[in-house]
């Protein structure tokens, strides 16, 4: 075990970002020390068991894509990776590489601070150590903070209450049970099946529906695998070349309105038999920007809903009308909607009856009281800067981040923040991050990360810093880029909306990967432009 209290970077998670980040500094001959809460490795797939939880980018495909060997090697089963599948993936990466033995688990970074005489980071961790390191690189996830729940009255429910990202290492099991479950983002809509059918009644709490699609999963056959492994090369370029990180959507050309009715609709058919969750999305160029081209896409998915749900009126509720598709996170999902066909199903309408109190025996909105042996929170994450304004890091001048992003994020390229040298955000706000393949994002950032370090190594530098100037025209770019789309028109966790009192404000950048990867490739051309060095 590496209890260096002087390594070259200290890494912060050992997910999927960590993770690649330690092989990719070693491999430069840096030295490094990963430090993470978790008592194991894989960041999201480690804290997400929740029933049903499941990656839904496909698994060939959201996989690292470094090691040529580890492709072949590794046999996925189903077209979407099951969360077990992926820790166990995780896990073997883990251990192929040797990265244990530099990482610190059941410990938590409590603080990074920037110390001007050393030109080093000290970071203190809730075990008390005090780690010095040249660079730090936060790879803490972009949904790992759980949003914490406001309502009044949760110590005194005599039941559990389980959090989604948070789920007992054992499993529970909810045979026999009465569940209420608040919540119908992505987790909630995986885990809302497989909880449904394991329990005796089945209450599920929405406030705003989402958009989603069958994500048809199935067994991968062997053939495939094999056409599939065959192409690695070129389908990992041709997922670098799109926005969304997908091999097989390449980025729309058209209009929706440049074709026929018959043939949109077409369209939108193949894409919801697709099981691609941005089949639908990338079908035209205006989806994403034009309200009445994106009514054109909600309608087609709306009219699927009241296809699917028998009774009129449960259809309804389930139906997204208050905000364009796409401008929430859309969802796959396996069985969803015909989860509220069954008897035991019942589904209550946040909108016309708020949530008021969690009571000794259940949930209470403003107009009943709902029995329930259990309770289960699918009710988010404070997205994208939780997890870094959780840690108290302060730069040159002492100021804190938190304080600094107190009106939201800024960042240069989402990666580097001024005042705060030789510390770098993995897939960090105003950076593509969410909005395309995570793993894609996890590698592009590492790889700028360890040529830059290298970098500086050759040229002797100590410290590296975003210049002022060039964070403010990033995120005026982020901005300027961002408002092109109907993305601000919801009340999303892309817009820090979903956690009260967080600034209303993009923290993505909706740009495309592909093109992002060109500005920062860009960067480096010319010669780390928008950075300043310090010897
Ligand atoms: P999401 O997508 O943020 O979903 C959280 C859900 O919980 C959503 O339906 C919220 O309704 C609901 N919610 C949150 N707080 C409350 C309160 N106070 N009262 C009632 N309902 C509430 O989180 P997920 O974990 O499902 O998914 C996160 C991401 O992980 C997902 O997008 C994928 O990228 C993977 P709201 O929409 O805010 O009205």
């Amino acid at each position: 075990m590496n209890e260096s209290t002087n390594p070259d970077v200290v890494v912060v998670g050992a997910g999927l970002g960590g993770l690649y980040q330690l092989y990719a500094l070693r491999q430069a001959g840096l030295t490094a020390r990963v430090i993470e809460a978790g008592d194991g490795v894989g960041g999201t797939w480690y804290w997400n068991k929740y029933p049903g939880a499941r990656c839904d980018v496909e698994s060939m495909f959201y996989s690292y894509s470094f090691s040529p060997e580890l492709e072949q090697e590794w046999e996925w089963s189903e077209k979407f990776p099951t969360q077990p599948e992926l820790l166990k993936y995780i896990n073997h990466v883990a251990d192929r590489f040797d990265l244990r033995r530099d990482i610190t688990l059941n410990t938590r970074v409590t603080s990074a601070h920037w110390d001007v005489p050393s030109g080093k980071w000290r970071v203190t961790t809730d075990t008390g150590e005090v780690i010095e390191a040249g660079f730090v690189v936060m790879a803490t996830g972009c949904l790992s903070m759980p949003k914490e729940f406001e309502l009044p009255g949760q110590n005194g429910f005599k039941g559990q209450i389980y959090h989604t990202g948070r789920w007992p290492e054992e499993g529970v099991d909810f045979t026999g049970q009465r569940v209420g479950l608040i919540g119908t983002g992505s987790s909630g809509i995986q885990s809302i099946p497989v909880i449904a059918d394991q329990a005796l009644e089945m209450t599920v709490f929405q406030r705003t529906p989402s958009f989603t699609m069958p994500a048809g999963n199935r067994p991968l056959d062997d053939a495939q695998v094999k056409e599939l492994k065959g192409r690695y090369r070129e389908l990992r370029e041709a997922q670098r070349n799109s926005s969304f990180g997908n091999p097989f959507v390449s980025d729309p050309t058209k209009s929706a309105f440049d074709v026929s009715d018959d043939e949109r609709l077409a369209t939108y058919r193949d894409g919801w038999n697709s099981g691609s969750l941005v089949a639908i999305l990338s079908s035209y160029t205006d989806v994403l920007t034009d309200k009445k081209a994106n009514e054109t896409a909600a309608g087609f998915i709306r009219s699927k809903i009241a296809e699917m749900v028998r009774d009129p009126e449960i259809a309804e509720t389930l139906t997204p009308r208050s905000y364009p598709y796409g401008s929430k996170r859309p969802c796959l999902d396996t069985g969803y909607y015909d989860t509220f066909n069954k008897d035991h199903v019942r589904l209550v309408d946040l909108r016309k009856t708020p949530l008021v109190e969690i009571t000794e025996s259940g949930i209470r909105t403003s107009e009943d009281e709902y029995e329930v042996d259990a309770i289960v929170l699918a009710t988010g994450y404070d997205a994208m800067t939780g997890a870094l304004n959780a840690i108290d890091i302060r730069g040159r001048s002492g100021v804190a981040l938190r304080e600094k992003w107190s009106n939201g994020p800024v960042s240069y390229l989402g990666l580097a923040v001024s005042e705060f040298p030789n510390l770098f955000t993995l897939t960090g706000p105003s950076s593509p991050s969410v909005l395309t393949n995570m793993i894609l994002a996890i590698e592009q950032h590492v790889d700028w990360i360890v040529d830059c370090l290298q970098y500086m190594r050759s040229n002797g530098y100590r410290e590296i810093e975003s210049t002022e100037d060039a964070e403010t025209k990033w995120a005026m770019h982020v901005a300027e880029v961002g408002n092109a789309t109907l993305f601000p028109d919801a009340d999303s966790w892309y817009m820090g909306a979903n956690v009260p009192g967080k600034p209303r404000v993009f923290m993505a950048y909706v740009g495309g990967a592909n093109v992002y990867r060109q500005k920062c490739d860009e960067v480096v051309a010319n010669d780390y432009e928008g950075f300043s060095f310090r010897r």
